[in-house]
């Protein structure tokens, strides 16, 4: 029973009980959706198990996806676990703390490299093996916000990396619609989990989007799953290389 019912989901990116992919994962549990879970090294094991025994998900392992070997691991066992996948969502983004702040203007190279890897390449890298376990078509969906589109305080080379994220969906959504896969991004508004607390001023972007969104506050991660799963489920069928904005319509005004 359920939107997504006889679905099967790999998630990634679930840091802790405030991650938006937990918001994702729980919306698309009670629709019914099968759910694999990866984590990120050992500490997050500790949180993710217990997170993933709530919703019967099974834990497919560790995923840093800058190790393309655990990238391969975690879709080999996805292949065992299920023989397919219908759908996958990318939560994943790093930056140095200390370039988070401050002038775009001072990134270094290698600080620059290794975000635009970590946060807009590793979808592509996960595309290319989920694409592999689609076979009856598919939906895949990442993060990304609004300092892709405009420069918001301290987003710096993550807004620089998010732009190049939301053009990978324009030509990923091209390369795989032929198979009946889509592929999506949602543009959430802020919502303070681990990743956020990294950027500078992040408490004063808050209250900035609570004041001058229509909405008149800002977004829950159950919010974001309840729209990922009109994007993952069939109810979006027709949807794909989208950026759809689940932000209270801050980016009407902002
Ligand atoms: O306001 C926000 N929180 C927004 C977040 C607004 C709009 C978009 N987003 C995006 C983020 O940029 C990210 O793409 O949503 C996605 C999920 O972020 P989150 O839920 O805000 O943050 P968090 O709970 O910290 O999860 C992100 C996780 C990492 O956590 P930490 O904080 O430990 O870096 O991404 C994972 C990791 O679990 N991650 C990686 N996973 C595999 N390999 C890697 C990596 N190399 N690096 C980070």
């Amino acid at each position: 029973r359920g939107l997504m019912a006889g679905k099967r989901g790999l998630i990634m990116g679930i840091a802790n009980n405030r991650s938006i992919a937990w918001g994702i994962a729980r919306a698309c549990a009670a629709e019914g959706a099968a759910l694999a879970l990866t984590y990120q090294g050992d500490a997050l094991r500790k949180r993710v198990e217990p997170l993933a025994a709530e919703l019967g998900a099974t834990v497919v392992g560790h995923c840093d996806v800058t190790d393309e070997a655990s990238l391969d691991a975690v879709f080999a066992r996805c292949g065992d676990l299920y023989g397919g996948l219908d759908f996958l969502v990318h939560a994943i983004a790093f930056s140095d703390k200390d370039q988070l702040d401050g002038r775009y203007i001072d990134t270094t190279a290698d600080n620059f490299t290794r975000t635009m890897f970590i946060s807009c390449y590793s979808f592509t890298a996960i595309a290319q093996r989920a694409e592999k376990l689609m076979q009856n078509g598919g939906s895949m969906l990442t993060l990304t916000y609004y300092g892709a589109e405009k420069v918001m305080p301290h987003y710096n080379v993550m807004g620089v990396a998010k732009a190049a994220l939301e053009a990978s969906v324009r030509y990923l959504a091209v390369d795989l619609g032929g198979k009946g896969i889509r592929v999506n991004a949602i543009s959430a508004g802020p919502i303070k989990t681990l990743a956020a607390s990294g950027i500078g001023d992040f408490r004063y972007i808050l209250k900035w989007n609570e004041y001058n969104a229509p909405l008149k506050r800002t977004v829950t991660i159950d919010e974001v799953g309840q729209s990922a799963v009109y994007l993952l489920s069939d109810m979006g069928r027709a949807v794909t290389g989208e950026v759809h904005h689940v932000d209270c319509g801050y980016h009407v005004v902002g």
